[in-house]
C-alpha cells in the first residue's frame, strides 16, 4: 500500500516538474487564460502574428461579440443604450456592423450616418468593431467596387487612428466568384484602406459563403495583418468544415469567423445546440474570434430577441430568444 503511494506522489510530482519545465505542458493548460477578453482601452490596437490575432503588447487575444443583422433594416438596434448593455452586462468585446452594400449603394448617405452612429456607440462603450461590406445577393464583391472603395476610403479617414475598428471587405462572395476574383478586388481596397490606417486588420471573405478557406491557404494575399474569413452556420455544418478550420490552421493560415449561426443556413430551421457545442469549443481550443448572427427581433432562428423586444428598452430575460438566451450565456462565462 505504502509503495502504491509512494510510486503516485512521485508521479504526481513529475507532472507537475514537467508542466512547469517543459512550455507545451503548460502553455496548454493556460491557454484560455491567453486570451481573456481583450478590450481597446487596455489591448489597444490590434494585429496578426502567424495565425494569432495579438493585441498592442504582441499577446494572443480572442474576440467574443455579436453580429447586427442589416444595419439598413433594423436601425432601432443601433442606440447607445442597447450597446452599453451588450458591452457591459453580456461581456461583449465586439460588434460587427453589417452594411449590406446592395442596400447601402440605395442610399450611401443614410447608411453612412446610421453605420457611424454604430461605431460611434461601439467606441465609447470600449467594444473592437467590424465593419463589415456585406455583400450576398450581389455575389462578386467586383460589381460594387467603387462604391466600396468610397465607402472604405471614407470610414478610414473618418476613423485614421482608431485602434477599435478591424474592416470586412466582402462578406460572403458566392455563385461563381473565385479566390482570384476576391483577390483583384483586395488588391484594389486593401491599399485604399492602408493609405490611411496602415496597419489596421482587414477581414477577407473566401468563396462559397466564406467557407473555401483552404483556396486562400493555396495563395494567400500579400500584406501584412490580414485575416481570412470562415463562416458557419451550426445546424448546417459540422465535422467537414470544422476539418477546413482545422487544416487552414495547420497550413498557418490566419483565420477569422466574423459571422456565425446557432440556426441552419438560412437563418431559420432549427437550432442545434449540441453541434454549437463542438463549434465553440473548437474556437475556444483555437483561440478563434468569433461573432454571432444576429441582433435582430427578426422571427427567424438566428436572432438573439424575441419579435416583442423593442431595443429602446432594457433587455429581460423574456426578450431573449432560445439562442439568445444561449449565446449571452456563450460570450459570458468564458
Ligand atoms: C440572412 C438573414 C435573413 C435575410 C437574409 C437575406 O438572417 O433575415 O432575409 O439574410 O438578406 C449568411 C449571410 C447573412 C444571412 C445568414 C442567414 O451572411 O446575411 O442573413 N447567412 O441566411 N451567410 C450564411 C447564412
Amino acid at each position: 500500500m505504502n509503495k502504491l503511494i509512494r510510486f503516485f506522489s512521485i508521479l504526481l510530482l513529475s507532472l507537475f516538474l514537467l508542466g512547469g519545465l517543459y512550455p507545451g505542458f503548460s502553455s496548454l493548460a493556460s491557454e484560455s487564460e491567453t486570451f481573456a477578453h481583450p478590450r481597446p482601452s487596455v489591448n489597444g490596437k490590434l494585429s496578426v502574428i502567424g495565425t494569432k490575432l495579438v493585441d498592442k503588447d504582441g499577446k494572443a487575444v480572442m474576440l467574443r461579440g455579436l453580429s447586427t443583422h442589416g444595419l439598413s433594416w433594423f436601425p432601432g438596434f443601433v442606440n447607445e443604450g442597447f450597446f452599453r448593455q451588450l458591452s457591459s452586462d453580456w461581456d461583449c468585446d465586439l460588434i460587427r456592423l453589417a452594411m449590406y452594400s446592395a442596400e447601402y449603394v440605395k442610399n450611401p448617405s443614410e447608411n453612412l450616418t446610421l453605420l457611424q452612429k454604430g461605431i460611434d456607440y461601439a467606441v465609447a462603450n470600449d467594444m473592437y468593431v467590424i465593419v463589415d461590406w456585406h455583400i450576398l445577393e450581389d455575389y462578386n464583391p467586383n460589381m460594387h467596387k467603387n462604391e466600396a472603395a468610397e465607402f472604405f476610403s471614407f470610414i478610414s479617414t473618418q476613423y485614421r487612428d482608431c485602434p477599435n475598428i478591424i474592416y470586412e471587405i466582402c462578406n460572403e462572395p458566392n455563385g461563381s466568384t473565385s479566390w482570384s476574383d476576391i483577390c483583384d478586388y483586395a488588391n484594389e481596397i486593401i491599399p485604399v484602406i492602408r493609405k490611411n490606417s496602415p496597419d489596421s486588420v482587414i477581414l477577407v471573405g473566401t468563396p462559397f459563403y466564406s467557407q473555401k478557406l483552404l483556396e486562400a491557404a493555396d495563395r494567400p494575399l500579400a500584406y501584412d495583418n490580414i485575416m481570412y474569413v470562415l463562416h458557419f452556420y451550426v445546424s448546417t455544418h459540422r465535422k467537414e468544415l470544422q476539418d477546413v478550420l482545422t487544416e487552414a490552421l495547420n497550413r498557418d493560415l490566419p483565420v477569422f469567423v466574423s459571422e456565425c449561426g446557432i440556426s441552419e443556413a438560412s437563418g431559420s430551421g432549427y437550432a442545434d445546440f449540441d453541434s454549437a457545442a463542438v463549434w465553440f469549443r473548437l474556437l475556444e481550443d483555437k483561440g478563434i474570434s468569433f461573432a454571432v448572427w444576429n441582433l435582430s427581433n427578426k422571427a427567424e432562428t438566428s436572432a438573439l430577441f424575441t419579435t416583442y423586444y423593442d431595443p429602446s428598452r432594457t433587455i429581460t430575460d423574456g426578450d431573449l430568444t432560445s439562442v439568445g438566451l444561449w449565446v449571452r450565456e456563450l460570450i459570458k462565462k468564458t
